[in-house]
C-alpha cells in the first residue's frame, strides 16, 4: 500500500512559483502539483510558459496549472499578475521565490551592470513579490513563503561577489519576514541547494576542471538534480512546517557540512 502522510498533501492549495519556466522552478512546480497542489508558473516569455505548462501536465495527468507571465524586477508587473492570480485564479497559499540569474566576474573586474542585475534578480525582486503577496495570507492568516537560497547563501567562491551577496542577503530577508510575518500565521523559510545540474550552471557542468573540483567538494561525490529539492520543497509549503519560521533548510550533497 503507498504510503502517505496527510500532513504532505498540498491539495487544495494553490503555488506561485517564480522562475519556474526551466530548471528548479520548474521541478519544483512538478513536485507540488504531484502533491496536490495547483500551479502558477511564471517566467519573462509567455511560449516559453506555455511549453512548461505543458511538461507538468504530461508529468503530472490532472494537475491544474497555471502561469503568469512577469519580470521579478518590474513591481508593476508584479502587482498586475498577482491581483489577476488571486481574483482569477485562486489566493496564493504558497510563494516560491525562485527566480534567479548568474553573472559571473572577478569582484575588482565587475561591472555595475552585473552587480545590479544579479542583486536585482536574487534579491530585491523577493521582496517585491513577497511585498505583493504578503498582505493577503496575512488577511487570511495562513500562508507559506519559501525563498531559493542558495550555499553562497554561507559561502562564496571568487567571481560569483554578486550572486554571494545577494544569496546571503536572501537568508537575512527570509530571517526578517519570519520575524514579521509569523504572528500573522506565515512561514516563510528557505530552501538552500547546493550545486545542481541546471542551464544556470551549463559552464560549469562542461567545464571538466570544475566538475572534477565539486564532485571532490561534495561529499555526496556528486552534482544535485533539481528533482532532488522537491521533497524539502513540500515540507516548507505544506502543513508539516507549520511551526518552522526563518530556516534555511540546505539540499546540498553534504557541502556545507565539509571544509
Ligand atoms: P535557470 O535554469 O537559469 O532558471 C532560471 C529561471 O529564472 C528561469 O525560469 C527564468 O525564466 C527565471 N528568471 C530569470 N530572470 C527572471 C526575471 N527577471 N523575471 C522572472 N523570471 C526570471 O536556473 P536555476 O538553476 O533553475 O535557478 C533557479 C534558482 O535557484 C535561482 O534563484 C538560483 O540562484 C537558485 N540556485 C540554483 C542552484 C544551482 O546549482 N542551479 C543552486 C542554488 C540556488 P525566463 O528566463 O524564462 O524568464
Ligand atoms: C557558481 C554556481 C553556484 C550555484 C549555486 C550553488 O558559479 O558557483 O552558479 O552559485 O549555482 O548557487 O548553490
Amino acid at each position: 500500500m503507498a504510503y502517505s502522510n496527510p500532513l504532505f498533501d498540498l491539495t487544495g492549495r494553490t503555488a506561485l512559483i517564480t522562475g519556474s519556466s526551466q530548471g528548479i522552478g520548474l521541478a519544483l512546480a512538478c513536485g507540488l502539483a504531484r502533491a496536490g497542489a495547483a500551479v502558477v508558473l511564471n517566467g519573462r516569455d509567455a511560449s516559453k510558459l506555455a511549453t512548461a505548462a505543458a511538461a507538468v501536465t504530461a508529468a503530472v495527468p490532472g494537475a491544474e496549472v497555471g502561469t503568469a507571465v512577469f519580470d521579478v524586477t518590474v513591481a508593476a508587473e508584479i502587482g498586475r499578475e498577482v491581483e489577476r492570480i488571486e481574483t482569477t485564479i485562486a489566493p496564493i497559499d504558497i510563494l516560491i521565490n525562485n527566480a534567479g540569474i548568474q553573472r559571473r566576474a572577478p569582484l575588482a573586474e565587475m561591472s555595475e551592470a552585473q552587480w545590479r542585475e544579479v542583486l536585482d534578480t536574487n534579491l530585491t525582486s523577493t521582496f517585491l513579490v513577497a511585498r505583493a503577496v504578503a498582505p493577503r495570507m496575512m488577511a487570511r492568516k495562513a500562508g507559506k513563503i519559501i525563498n531559493t537560497c542558495s550555499v553562497m547563501s554561507e559561502v562564496s567562491r571568487p567571481t560569483i561577489a554578486n550572486y554571494a551577496a545577494a544569496k546571503g542577503g536572501l537568508k537575512m530577508l527570509t530571517r526578517a519576514m519570519a520575524v514579521e510575518w509569523a504572528r500573522h500565521g506565515l512561514q516563510c523559510n528557505g530552501l538552500g541547494p547546493g550545486y545542481i545540474v541546471t542551464e544556470l550552471n551549463r559552464a560549469l557542468v562542461e567545464n571538466e576542471d570544475f566538475n572534477r573540483w565539486i564532485c571532490g567538494r561534495t561529499p555526496a561525490g556528486r552534482w544535485g538534480q533539481p528533482e532532488e529539492l522537491v521533497g524539502a520543497a513540500v515540507f516548507l509549503a505544506s502543513a508539516a512546517s507549520n511551526f518552522v519560521n526563518g530556516q534555511i533548510l540546505y539540499v546540498d550533497g553534504g557541502l556545507l557540512a565539509a571544509l
